[in-house]
């Protein structure tokens, strides 16, 4: 890795010590698969180690710092101290699938003044075990993909832009909503993607292969770290209406700044129309 903080140390480190472990219970979701009752519970015990793990090895460095966790929920720490956003297997579903796409994202939220809770996100790493690439960004220090400096795409005509998206699953999300921000941007675009991964979704807008994503009803330890990378490669990260707060709302607009204002449009009709 390029120079960087003590901290982004911390997390790789914290990162690389958990995929071993990942990479060898998804070798054996595989095997699973064909069992009767299949991986389902062996997946969610493999998401507690990975994050019982993170959270040992975190600790170790800062004691004080307390956590927002997927699995686990809030461990209170310092007020006044940041507190770390930890995802330990984002694409649990594809992971539970024996589909190789899934990630580790942790990222560091500092507390807003007077302690009236979380704010701004300083550090981020979206660390993909299958394929031992590690996107990072840390504030106003860039993102990256190792050593690589990442940027946005530089497209700036929707019929040649690939969209990655998230799809309302279980009951879960706005159903009419996403169908007609589809039915709003599909036919202008050159194609639509969903992964199932949010972290890596917007890792890879960060690194150009995506020229936008769009998602609702994402938590805060699915987009914290990779909303500062598509930040830190040049990008725009905003919510729906164009706000500056999509973790409070639940809603990720991502994109370079052409694009972002292009989708934002027809966003905007598709949510007036509705
Ligand atoms: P997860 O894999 O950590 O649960 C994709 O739409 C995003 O939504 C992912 O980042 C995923 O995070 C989250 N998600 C939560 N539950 C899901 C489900 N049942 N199916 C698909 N994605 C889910
Ligand atoms: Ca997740």
């Amino acid at each position: 890795m390029v120079s960087h903080s003590g901290l982004l140390t911390v997390i790789d480190r914290a990162a690389r010590k958990v995929a071993p472990q990942l990479r060898r219970d998804f070798g054996e979701v595989q095997h699973l698969q064909v069992s009767r009752k299949g991986p389902a519970d062996f997946v969610s015990m493999a998401d507690q180690k990975a994050e019982r793990t993170l959270v040992a090895e975190l600790q170790k460095a800062r004691p004080d710092w307390g956590f927002l966790l997927e699995e686990g929920g809030e461990i209170a720490g310092d007020p006044t101290k940041p507190r770390w956003v930890v995802d330990p297997l984002d694409g649990t579903t594809n992971f539970l699938h024996g589909i190789p796409h899934f990630a580790i994202s942790i990222a560091v939220q500092e507390p807003k003044l007077g302690g009236q809770g979380w704010g701004e996100v300083t550090t981020g790493l979206v660390y993909q075990p299958i394929t031992d690439e590690s996107y990072w960004a840390e504030k106003s220090r860039g993102a990256w993909r190792h050593d690589q400096r990442l940027r946005v795409s530089a497209r700036r005509d929707l019929s040649e832009a690939l969209i990655a998206t998230g799809i309302p699953f279980l009951g879960h999300g706005d159903m009419a909503q996403w169908s007609r921000i589809f039915g709003a941007i599909a036919p202008s675009i050159a194609g639509i993607r969903r992964f199932g991964a949010a972290s890596l979704d917007l890792a890879h807008v960060a690194a150009g292969r995506y020229d936008g994503f769009w998602e609702s009803g994402l938590q805060p330890w699915d987009v914290a770290a990779g909303m500062l990378i598509v930040r830190e490669a040049g990008g725009f990260v905003t919510d729906f209406r164009g706000g500056a707060e999509p973790i409070e709302r639940r809603e990720v607009l991502a994109a370079n700044d052409v694009i972002h204002s292009k989708l934002h449009k027809l966003l905007a009709g598709a949510l007036r129309n509705a």
